[in-house]
């Protein structure tokens, strides 16, 4: 027998062994392999996107064993699982990130480039699986890299939505939407399991059947599940991301078939099939949508039983749940799972109330990701109790229970004839916490104020991170194998290694091989915008980029503000040496959001004037790209100088794309809001511009009396920016396109745009400064990366093990 890896094997096993022991070996046979019988097509005529399929499964077919061997072993040592219900998951491009994890990026470019075919090609045909909006999404997808990675049981639970997040376009400017159809190509990644399958009821009655009640629920849908592995850092562990689809009980009435009602007949398939048809584009304002509860409903049912059936093949005593399992709901979206988990244990398994709510409550925990009040999850008891009447009566009990355990309780999840989700969470949830430390500060101050005083243990912060291995190693091959060639490669896995490169700074060669990592990284960026958006971009210009969901709280009309008064002070005097810019924009704006979309464009008509204008075009630049997602953000990121992190202090709960600019050597210009605040404190002050109010500086001037005018009328650049916005400069045809941005400024100005400028323009002047010389910017950038490593997604997960699910890890 011959040994691999010190291990005898036999020839029946020998491939399988090959395969999961040296995944790089008989890649190249796989992949055509595969192309041949998979995918069926013969090399010579296979396009990208046949290449692509057919390297997944090359790819995919080296996970699989190790995900078996995962879940072995989970098995065999009777571990804790952990459960994160999420409704998004923002996972972008599946492909590139196994291959790093498993360490193939060599073997697959060695193979294609031996079989005549462009490998990057190949990787960027995939399309990005956008089943999120934005950062409370794209954290969701972090975490399961981590999870994995550390090797911590866990499963993510969401909704296989056919459409993600639309596809965004510019017509005149104006945001355009259309229907994303990730899942119109075969989707390799994912296996479906037709025998996980649980119908999932709303509406009906509750009948009383003796002590107990039944919930006769009046319409169904079967929830499927379709899996996809999700392979960590070399693949020493993989978890599951287990998808729900929704699919009729009673696919297809054939009886209005053969009358000939042909539309009448496909009906209850298409309408049981809206369930999971399309993600909800806006994550912060839902009033009273049905779709969106049912959705909700659906997907945390389905997760439910799910667990419970896995929980029973293991073990008989329904007591031992929270020592078995631990279920993080992700915001409030899965909230109904407190009263459906105690409906499953009081009504379908018989224990009284009381300890149903008891283990539920040791079970579940709740992340916070928002305090914008428009964001925290009311439903109304009409609705409620129309489509989950016996959720309505639970929720209920659960308020009663909870005053009777704490007789000076003020709020209820229960009031003013809606349930307030938020206090329904808390209350079920025996972990409450925020995801910065201001934010968790905040939350104790504000929204949870009266509960935190009741239960003063509950609420603990665990700070967002970011996966290294997405977000250093495979976004910016230049810039990680710089990392890895001074302090070796532990820091993959281990990022606060990054601390080591500080000696490193006094040695020129790698400060050197820093800034020319960064420059190369935006040559690259130039090109592209060159070719596929006809921007000419100077790569020797700062890189100043802000790309995030369009609101008004993270304030892109401050940031567009500043470009317009920018622009007007180099024509005024074109002499002056600037320090030349490239203002990158990107972000979606919620399809109803009106307000939103009218700053994208207005971004766009001042891009449109500003580069056209032949005074200020060498000194600044305008640019806003269309249709940012999860794989913009890793072409953008590794080329950026300045990361914008502007929102009105306290309402950013966290952000993250504060932490991967920063760990890709940007410098952050911001205000002390969400996660900002940490990362300003670890990589010091001196290596980051702040500006702006504190939180609560921005309390108490809401309070004073048309303090917006008060700051217009202090600072005339903000003045002529804005006059020149009123007149018409950049929509000639139509002046009066940006009034409501205008008035609204002038006016009530709730995101104190107004009062931060006069500061912002002073940070920004002093990042010029900071630019003009170069061998202390990079200095700087590369401070920014080395003292970065404490926000890994890793430390983050870690966090949560420890502190609110008590779960190990079973790496070996
Ligand atoms: C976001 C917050 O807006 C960010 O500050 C935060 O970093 C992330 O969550 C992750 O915690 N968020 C979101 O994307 N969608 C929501 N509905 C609420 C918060």
């Amino acid at each position: 027998p011959d040994k691999v890896c010190g291990i005898y094997v036999t020839a029946n096993n020998r491939n399988i062994m090959l395969r999961a022991q040296m995944p790089h070996i008989g890649l190249r046979e796989d992949i055509l392999r595969q192309l041949a019988y998979v995918v069926g097509k013969d090399p010579e005529h296979a396009t990208l996107y046949d290449w692509r399929i057919a390297l997944s499964h090359a790819v995919r077919e080296r996970i699989v064993d190790r995900w078996f061997a995962s879940t072995r072993r989970t098995y065999e040592e009777g571990a804790k699982r952990v459960y994160y219900l999420s409704m998004e998951f923002l996972i972008g491009r599946l492909l590139e990130d196994a291959i790093t994890n498993l360490r193939l990026d060599e073997a697959a470019e060695l193979a294609f480039r031996e079989l005549g075919i462009d490998y990057a090609a190949v990787l960027l045909d995939e399309p990005d699986a956008a089943l999120g909006n934005g950062g409370l999404g794209r954290l969701a997808a972090c975490f399961l890299e981590s999870l994995s990675t550390i090797g911590c049981p866990a499963y993510g639970y969401g909704i296989r939505y056919e459409h993600g997040l639309f596809r965004q376009s510019f017509e005149d400017g104006r945001q355009v939407e259309a229907p994303e159809t990730w899942l119109l190509q075969h989707h390799v990644w994912e296996f479906e399991r037709p025998e996980a399958m649980f119908q999932i009821g709303f509406g009906g009655e509750v009948r009383e059947a003796g002590a107990r009640a039944v919930w006769e629920p009046t319409e169904a849908v079967f929830a499927e599940a379709y899996d996809t592995p999700i392979v960590g850092w070399q693949g020493r562990w993989a978890n599951t991301l287990r998808l729900w689809s929704a699919r009729a009980v009673d696919p297809f009435d054939l009886e209005r078939f053969n009358l000939g009602d042909y539309v009448a007949a496909a009906a209850p398939e298409a309408l049981a099939r809206t369930i999971s048809r399309v993600l909800y584009p806006d994550d912060t304002t839902e009033p009273g949508k049905e779709l969106r509860l049912k959705q909700e409903f659906f997907f945390t049912a389905a997760s439910l039983r799910d667990i419970l059936r896995r929980f029973d093949s293991e073990y008989d005593d329904i007591r031992k749940l929270p020592a078995k399992v631990a279920i993080q709901l992700n915001d409030t979206h899965p909230a109904i799972a407190g009263p459906e988990l105690v409906r499953l244990l009081h009504d379908e398994r018989g224990l009284e109330f009381d300890e149903a709510v008891a283990l539920a409550r040791g079970t579940l925990s709740y992340t916070n990701h928002t305090l914008l009040p428009e964001a925290l999850e009311k439903w109304s008891e009409g609705l409620m109790g129309r489509l989950l009447p016996r959720h309505m009566t639970l929720i209920e009990r659960i308020d009663a229970l909870h005053a009777r355990e704490n007789p000076t309780r003020k709020a209820a999840a229960r009031a003013n004839g809606q349930v307030n989700m938020g206090e329904l969470s808390f209350v079920m949830a025996h972990k409450v916490n925020g995801v910065s430390a201001l934010h968790t500060e905040l939350m104790k101050a504000t929204v949870f104020e009266d509960l935190h005083q009741l239960h003063p243990d509950r609420i603990v912060n665990q700070t967002n991170g970011v996966t290294p291995r997405r977000w250093l190693l495979s976004c910016n091959p230049r810039l990680s194998a710089l990392v890895t060639e001074a302090i070796g490669e532990d820091w993959v896995d281990d990022l606060e290694q990054l601390a080591r490169l500080e000696p490193r700074l006094s040695d020129a060669g790698f400060v050197e091989g820093f800034a020319a990592a960064k420059r190369a990284n935006k040559v690259d960026l130039s090109n592209w915008m060159a070719q596929g958006h006809d921007l000419l971009v100077d790569p020797e210009a700062m890189f100043d980029v802000q790309i995030k969901r369009i609101h008004e709280y993270k304030r892109q009309h401050l940031n567009i503000l500043e470009a317009i008064a920018l622009w007007q002070e180099i024509r005024a005097n074109p002499d002056a040496g600037w320090a030349p810019r490239v203002k990158i924009f990107g972000g979606k704006a919620a399809p109803g959001y009106v307000f939103a979309k009218k700053i994208i464009r207005l971004i766009n008509d001042v891009a449109r004037v500003v580069n056209a204008d032949p005074v200020t075009s060498p000194h600044l630049k305008v640019v806003f790209l269309p249709n940012y997602n999860v794989s913009l953000a890793e072409r953008l990121i590794p080329a950026a100088d300045l990361s914008e992190q502007i929102s009105t202090a306290g309402k950013e709960a966290s952000g993250t794309g504060n932490m991967k600019f920063a760990l890709n050597g940007a410098l952050t210009i911001g205000t002390l809001d969400g996660a900002n605040v940490e990362i300003r404190e670890r990589v010091g002050e001196e290596n980051f511009f702040l500006f702006g109010m504190t939180a609560d500086e921005v309390v108490n001037r809401r309070d004073i009396a048309n303090h917006a005018a008060k700051a217009i009328a202090a600072d005339t650049r903000l003045e002529l920016a804005l006059k020149a916005i009123r007149e018409g400069a950049f929509s000639p045809k139509e002046r009066d396109r940006y009034r409501d941005i205008t008035d609204n400024l002038a006016g009530p100005d709730y995101f104190l745009v107004c009062s931060d400028f006069a500061d912002y323009w002073r940070a920004q002047r002093e990042a010029d400064a900071a630019y003009r010389d170069s061998a202390a910017w990079t200095r700087k950038a590369a401070l920014n990366t080395a003292r970065s490593g404490w926000f890994s997604s890793d430390r983050t997960i870690r966090g949560y093990m420890g502190e609110i699910w008590n779960a190990g890890s079973l790496n070996p």
